[in-house]
């Protein structure tokens, strides 16, 4: 009886192991917000805030939405004093770092919008991780930062 109890034990323990290892840590996607254009322009730029909370590091290797046609991740640098903007194939946030999409920064570019947006919308942004995991942000349409 003692020793059925045990193996019992065991066996609920081993079967609640896969369980946890799929519990995986995920890097989070928060207060993200599209700059909504002064005029009816079809290019726009999303911010958000990237915190990778676990112990390993994570690379974002692209970014969609439904809601546009067209999405990328930018860097901004200054060349030769001018602010030039360029895709940026991955995106690597470090064993518990944050990293700021921010104007002037980091951004989304977001290009051909499929609807016409109104301030206050909201647009589901689909970061595709490396792993083959997907880490999905919402992204508010403002005329402001947050
Ligand atoms: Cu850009």
């Amino acid at each position: 009886m003692r020793m059925n109890r045990l193996v019992l034990l065991l066996l609920l323990m081993a079967a609640a192991l896969p369980a946890v290892a799929s519990e995986a840590c995920m890097p989070v996607a928060s207060d993200g917000w599209i700059r909504k254009p002064p005029a009816n322009l079809p290019v726009m730029a999303g911010y958000a805030t990237l915190e990778n909370p676990c112990d390993t590091a994570v690379t974002i290797v692209a970014a969609s939405t439904d809601a546009f046609a067209d999405t990328s991740i930018h860097v901004t640098r200054i060349e030769d004093g001018v602010s030039r903007m360029r895709v940026t194939p991955a995106l690597e946030l470090p064993a518990g770092a944050t990293v700021g999409m921010e104007p002037g920064g980091l951004h989304l570019m977001l290009v051909n919008p499929k609807a016409p947006l109104q301030l206050g919308d909201k647009v589901s942004i689909a970061f595709a991780l490396e792993d083959g995991r997907t880490l999905t942000g919402e992204f508010e349409l403002r005329s402001t930062a947050p």
